[in-house]
């Protein structure tokens, strides 16, 4: 079994930055990691199984959907706290992390932003207990980068609609209660509705064979005439900015999880090479290592700076979509090249399950991937600042 030995790093005093709430929230989190996920974590991605057991745990800790207000279930906290929480996860696996944001932030968020009130009494308070997990279905086979040409679609029957088509690539998809789905109606209008487990006709397999968050699970989402009841539906939410909005959410938290991902393979690389001796001296005395140690930490920080002003623009809902996406692609590039030089370190030690992190940089290849590509949010940012589109 796996002892978490991480220990904290905070070369530019951020934690002066950050109220007691916030470091109370970060010990609760981090101390829960360290108990729950650490020790376990590791069989479970090398079986590529999803640990159901933790969702209790993430529930008691306010992992699911923090910044909820609480009358529906959630803790009503800052977005630094939920950004913190994000961080403390990845620490230990971005898999576990993409559970609790896809519950907070592309289920929970959109049922409590677009939803009507009957939606929000009854889903949110036991999506933020665990009872019920959701998931997020935009991503289809044929559409990824481009989901405004999305083919799913509902057709009006009264007093449901018919829904048919597939989503593809969609995390928590197999072990879900529910679903918040997008899809164009008969004018072509993307529509948002909730999707619930047992509905006739509504089916979401698995998928296998991944070599990237191997804990988490992915799976389609397929409708085949599903009936979908008209109370399910987000009454006055239309386009595209429907799911994109959540997406701002969900990419805010992964930009502070990417970050808990690189002080995890920096924490363990920076130990590893105080302790190894070769050549009659610890790997740390070399230059080349300590070049390596000294980047990662800089790129860090430097990552955290970005990370913490933007929580403070977001709190004061002053955070455009284009930062989030700089800081989303930013943090995750980061983290990816941290893990890549992290496990070099290592030598062949770093490939093996004993240290953390070739599974960080395997799981990494995930993120930088999925909530809108590294090349996407780089045309994001350029569209931002020329004006002009380059996405087609
Ligand atoms: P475009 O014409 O630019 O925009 C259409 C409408 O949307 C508005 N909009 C936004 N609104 C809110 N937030 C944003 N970030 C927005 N970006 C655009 C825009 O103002 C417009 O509104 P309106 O009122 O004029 O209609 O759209 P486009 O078709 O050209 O596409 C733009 C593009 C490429 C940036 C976008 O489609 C995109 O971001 N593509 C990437 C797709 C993506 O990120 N998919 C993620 C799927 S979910 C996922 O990966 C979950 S992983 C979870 C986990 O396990 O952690
Ligand atoms: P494509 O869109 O086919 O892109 C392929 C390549 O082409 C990329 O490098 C891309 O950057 C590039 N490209 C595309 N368009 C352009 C352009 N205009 N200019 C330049 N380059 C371009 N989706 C959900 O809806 N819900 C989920 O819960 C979810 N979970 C996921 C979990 C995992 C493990 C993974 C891997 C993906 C998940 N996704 C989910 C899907 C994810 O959002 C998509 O994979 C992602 O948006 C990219 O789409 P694509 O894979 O179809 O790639």
């Amino acid at each position: 079994m796996h002892t978490d030995k991480y220990q904290h790093h905070d070369y530019y005093l951020m934690d002066e930055l950050l109220t007691d709430e916030h470091k109370l929230i970060r010990e609760t989190v981090r101390s829960w990691v360290k108990k729950e996920l650490s020790p376990i974590i590791e069989d479970y991605a090398q079986r590529a199984e999803f640990p159901k057991q933790l969702v209790n745990g993430l529930a008691d800790i306010g992992a699911f959907g923090p910044y909820i207000p609480t009358d529906y279930g959630g803790q009503g906290l800052d977005q630094i706290s939920y950004g913190i929480i994000m961080q403390e996860l990845e620490r230990g696996d971005s898999g576990i992390r993409s559970t609790a944001s896809v519950q907070s932030s592309l289920v929970m968020y959109p049922i409590y932003t677009f939803g009507s009130e009957e939606q929000r009494q009854k889903y949110l308070p036991k999506l933020a207990t665990g009872e019920w997990i959701g998931s997020f279905g935009l991503t289809e086979p044929s559409h990824g980068s481009d989901p405004g040409s999305m083919v799913t679609h509902i057709k009006d029957m009264g007093d449901y609609v018919l829904l048919n088509g597939a989503k593809m690539w969609i995390s928590n998809a197999p072990f879900c209660n529910l679903a918040v789905v997008w899809a164009k109606d008969e004018n072509g209008v993307i529509r948002g509705m909730v999707v619930e487990r047992g509905m006739e006709g509504f089916s979401t397999p698995e998928t296998h064979n991944k070599w990237s968050l191997r804990a988490s699970a992915t799976g389609e989402l397929v409708f085949d005439n599903v009936k979908v009841p008209k109370e399910n539906l987000f009454p006055d939410i239309r386009g595209l900015k429907g799911p994109l909005s959540c997406l701002n959410s969900a990419r805010y938290g992964i930009a502070w999880g990417a970050i808990g991902a690189a002080l995890d393979c920096y924490d363990t690389a920076l130990r590893y090479a105080k302790e190894r001796i070769q050549f009659n001296k610890p790997l740390a005395s070399f230059q080349l290592q300590q070049k390596k140690l000294a980047e990662m930490i800089t790129e860090i920080t430097k990552a955290q700076l970005l990370t913490w002003r933007l929580g403070v623009l977001k709190n004061e809902n002053r955070a455009t979509p284009a930062q989030i996406s700089m800081a989303k692609r930013n943090n995750v590039a980061m983290a990816l090249h941290i893990a890549r030089e992290a496990r070099q370190i290592l030598g062949a030690m770093g490939i093996t399950g004993e240290y953390s992190i070739m599974r960080h940089s395997m799981n990494l290849e995930s993120v930088v991937t999925y909530e809108g590509t590294h090349d996407i949010h780089l045309l994001i940012t350029g569209m931002d600042i020329t004006g002009i589109s380059a996405f087609q």
